[in-house]
């Protein structure tokens, strides 16, 4: 018999460590945990069949609720996969605290069923991994495993939060031998508790990184550029619009920045820096030479591919020690709390110096930018893969979460999300970039968040997921799901392998090109989307708009089905690059 007081012990003490949130998948390795973690009054549990999609599911939760979530399965397969969202936490930094359930070692490495070699199973991508101790009735015991527990969810919210492993091993009989109420315990403070501060730079470090920001005594205004990047910290977007503000450099802001929407000062913020950073004669006028960069690095590669070139002197700030910069040039990395560093740095400036043509060029072409693609998008009269976004951040209320998909989703959000006051979360799975349990995500932050779900996705990515309508069944769960329909991977299009296929002989392109990388599959998912509880529904260029808004605040998931054409996409794409450089011209610095 499994000891309920150890099982107690542990499940309670990941209680009073702040887990609210379980999720977990069905077996009987794993039951002990199961029963435990659903005795738990303070636990919310969701049960979910498919442990690739409950991985995924766990992430949404964490990202929604920014707080730790447990994930349990039974032993074998099943634990590995949880491999992908183990990954994708540990790269964007997400907290989990990952249960493998395990037979006792006796059972191990001698051809018992259901026993694989889970010790270290996610290597690296796990901050932590430890092995729970069987029961022998000895209280050091169970006070190893409340100390265990506790561990486990500091390690995982500790900077950079991340995903920890706890393997569990059982003996049979899988059954507890006594309650597991908790309640049935003495009510107890929490057996570790952590106690962390956020690092700061002295005075003297502040001075050196504002006098990089400062152009020279007589000498030109530095021409400083601020890259937001992907991030969930809400404290940032309060603080960042000081330091525009204070030094005068623009912020090009990521649509997973937290920057573009919400009510906080907006003045400096260039939604478009994708379009104006592309080569050409623009950006040649307005190279920058100093760069400050918060979060992970930006979406657009045209941002990217301009720090490569433009080299500037590099400022990146990470609070959690991080070293994250792939534009490969020389870098300051400041390991400090982003938001004291910002403020002190801001602080340095007494009054924005001199008002350069500088921000006033980029904010004009950002302007400019804006004003071109909506009048093309408002002329434009068949399909478009980037129009949900615009739609979307018209419509979704103040709470409300905005998901993109990887692959091109992502992308046309970057192009596409306007700068509002709208106060819209807007989320994607960019630690890996993976088009795998991007549904799953975003139904897991629905089975939390406060307001309205929405998410664009392809159909690759979308069938890649499907059992993640299961999960949304099984928890009445609502969402609007826009599906861009383009029969395959449009992203591929826009990749030297699509660019082969029309010029290069001799490289299998372009015959195997469709095979390969386009895979078109000819799949009608009205069928299977129904068939899994959700509603589905043909949506076109002129009822887009309406649709989305008929389905955001209704309860049940919707599929909103989008059909592009692969070859299409790329020539709209090119033809908006074309009209957005026609607007921004060569620019001014008056
Ligand atoms: C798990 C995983 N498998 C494969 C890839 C490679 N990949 C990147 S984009 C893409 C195509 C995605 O197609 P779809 O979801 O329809 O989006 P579209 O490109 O059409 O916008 C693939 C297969 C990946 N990033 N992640
Ligand atoms: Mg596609």
């Amino acid at each position: 018999m499994s000891d309920a007081a150890l099982l107690r012990a542990f499940v309670g003490e990941l209680v009073a460590a702040g887990v609210r949130d379980a999720v977990i998948c069905p077996g009987s390795r794993s039951a002990p945990l199961a029963l435990a973690l659903r005795a738990a009054e303070d636990v919310s549990v969701r049960v979910l069949l498919d442990e690739r999609s409950a991985g995924f599911f766990a992430v949404g939760i964490a990202r929604a609720a920014r707080r730790p979530v447990v994930l349990l399965a039974t032993s074998g397969t099943a634990t590995v996969e949880f491999g992908p969202a183990v990954v994708e936490a540990s790269l964007s930094r997400v907290p989990l605290v990952v249960l493998t359930s395990d037979r006792p070692v006796e059972l191990r490495d001698r051809g018992a069923p259901q026993a694989i070699d889970q010790v270290h199973l996610y290597g690296r991508a796990a901050k932590w991994y430890t092995e729970l101790p069987l029961a022998d009735g000895e209280p050091v015991t169970l006070a190893h495993v409340r100390s265990v527990a506790g561990r486990a969810v500091a390690t995982a919210m500790a900077g950079p939060a991340g995903p920890v492993q706890i393997n569990a091993p059982f003996r049979e009989p899988l059954l507890p031998d006594g309650p597991l109420t908790i309640d049935a315990d003495p009510p107890s403070e929490p057996f570790t508790t952590r106690v962390a501060g956020r690092r700061s730079l002295d005075a003297e470090a502040i001075d050196r990184l504002a006098a990089r920001l400062i152009a020279p005594a007589g000498g030109e205004g530095r021409r400083g550029l601020i890259v937001a990047g992907p991030d969930d910290d809400p404290r940032l977007a309060a603080v960042l619009w000081r330091l525009a503000d204070a030094t005068g450099f623009p912020i090009l802001a990521d649509p997973l920045s937290g920057l573009r929407t919400g009510p906080h000062d907006r003045m400096m913020v260039i939604a478009h820096g994708d379009q104006l950073c592309r080569p050409g004669p623009w950006i040649d006028a307005h190279l920058p030479d100093v760069v400050v960069r918060t979060g992970a690095m930006p979406t657009s590669k045209p941002i990217t591919e301009l720090l490569a070139r433009a080299r500037p002197d590099l400022i990146v700030l990470d609070g959690d020690g991080g070293w994250r910069e792939s534009a490969l040039i020389p870098a300051t990395f400041v390991h400090a709390d982003p938001v004291a560093t910002i403020e002190a740095v801001a602080a340095r400036f007494m009054g924005r110096g001199d008002d350069s043509a500088w921000a006033a060029d980029w904010l004009f072409a950002d302007r400019a930018a804006e004003g071109a693609m909506t009048s093309w998008l408002a002329e434009l009269d068949e399909a478009f893969e980037g129009a949900p976004f615009p739609a979307l951040a018209s419509i979704l209320p103040d709470g409300a979460m905005l998901w993109a998909g990887s692959s091109m989703p992502v992308r046309d959000l970057d192009a596409w999300l306007p700068s509002t006051d709208r106060a819209i979360v807007v989320r994607s799975n960019r630690g890996a970039n993976g088009i795998d349990g991007v549904v799953s995500t975003a139904l897991g932050s629905a089975a939390v968040a406060g307001g309205p779900v929405a998410l664009v996705v392809g159909d690759l990515s979308f069938l890649h997921d499907l059992n993640a309508l299961v999960a949304a069944r099984l928890h009445a769960l609502s969402a609007t799901i826009v599906l861009i329909n383009n029969d395959g991977g449009g992203i591929f299009s826009f990749l030297p392998q699509a660019q082969a296929a029309a010029s290069v002989a001799g490289t299998g392109l372009p015959e195997h090109y469709e095979e390969l990388f386009g895979t078109p599959h000819g799949i009608g998912v009205g069928p299977i989307v129904t068939a899994l509880g959700g509603e589905h529904r043909l949506v076109g260029h002129g009822n887009l708009e309406a649709a989305i808004a008929d389905s955001v605040c209704r309860p049940g998931v919707r599929v909103l089905e989008l059909r592009t054409d692969r070859a299409r996409n790329v020539e709209l794409h090119r033809e908006l690059d074309a009209t957005v450089r026609a607007a921004i011209g060569v620019g001014s610095l008056a």
